[in-house]
């Protein structure tokens, strides 16, 4: 009985950090999204590295407790011992947890630092948050500027791959394999850029810029959503990202500079609402 409830737990904990399903959310989804940047890779080992300390730690402290129950019952142990000092002792639980302590902080600053900013972007791209929408544009691309609204549930055409409360009007298309800069700020309340599958989460402050960066490694479509609360609408400003090679990103390029400039109404609003 006790081989089996070993096992289990053995099987577990070899198992549950690295459950994850394919890129983007599916129903029941259990573990990450799978990662598609260097950042979310590194953060996704470094969460396995937590677990396995984390079960070390468990697994060490139930059976001290354990052994203390067994060994140091009323009925084993019925002299107790008077002793109230032990030096050796002392400095090893003092120095273990500084040992722990240690090996989580030095990977965890410098994955904060690997996350802050990436040192040569090669196109940025700034993201503003509304109540209750996304606004986007690249500066590096005749300031190509675009809002983007959540596709209401009546208008979701699931032939399109278009999925409930994520999907938008105006996807964001970024070329993969490029080092990009996001810019982040907000026009009203504070709101947050989550993309679960880049490793970021940052927030979009008014009057402040806030910086991240990504280097997408696969194409395909992400998913993401405001993480602060932002007001009424906070469920319902998704963020829909195509990543795409970077030949076929030149050629959205094209059609977006088209496309886009019927915007410049709403574009030169945004600008005029910023510089206030
Ligand atoms: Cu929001």
């Amino acid at each position: 009985m006790s081989k089996i409830l070993y096992l289990s737990i053995a099987l577990a904990a070899y198992l549950l950090p690295t459950l994850a399903f394919a890129s983007g959310v599916e129903p029941y989804q259990f573990g990450f999204q799978d990662a598609a940047s260097p950042v979310a890779e590194r953060l996704h080992d470094f969460y396995s590295m937590l677990f396995y300390l984390c079960v070390f730690i468990v697994v060490l402290v139930a059976g001290l407790l354990l052994f203390i129950i067994l060994r140091f019952n009323a009925k084993t142990n019925p002299e107790p011992s008077k002793r109230t000092h032990n030096t050796p002792l002392e400095i090893i639980w003092t120095v273990i947890p500084v040992i722990i302590i240690t090996i989580i902080a030095v990977p965890s600053i410098k994955l904060l630092y690997y996350m802050d900013r990436t040192e040569a972007p090669e196109m940025t791209i700034k993201v503003t948050g509304y109540q209750w929408y996304w606004g986007y544009s690249y500066p590096d691309y005749e300031n190509i500027e675009f809002l983007s609204y959540m596709i209401e549930d009546k208008d979701i055409d699931p032939s399109k791959g278009q999925q409930r409360l994520l999907s938008t009007d105006n996807v964001v298309v970024l070329p993969i394999n490029t080092n990009i800069q996001i810019l982040v700020t907000a026009e009203d309340v504070i709101h947050s850029l989550a993309l679960p599958a880049f490793g970021i989460k940052i927030d979009a402050i008014p009057g402040r810029l806030n910086e991240t960066w990504v280097r997408i490694t696969k194409p395909g479509t992400y998913y993401g959503q405001c993480s602060e609360l932002c007001g009424a609408r906070h469920a319902y400003m998704p963020i829909e990202i195509k990543a795409v090679t970077e030949e076929e990103f030149e050629q959205w390029l094209n059609e977006a500079k088209e496309k886009y400039a019927l915007n410049t109404m709403s574009s030169s609003s945004i600008q005029i609402a910023q510089t206030q």
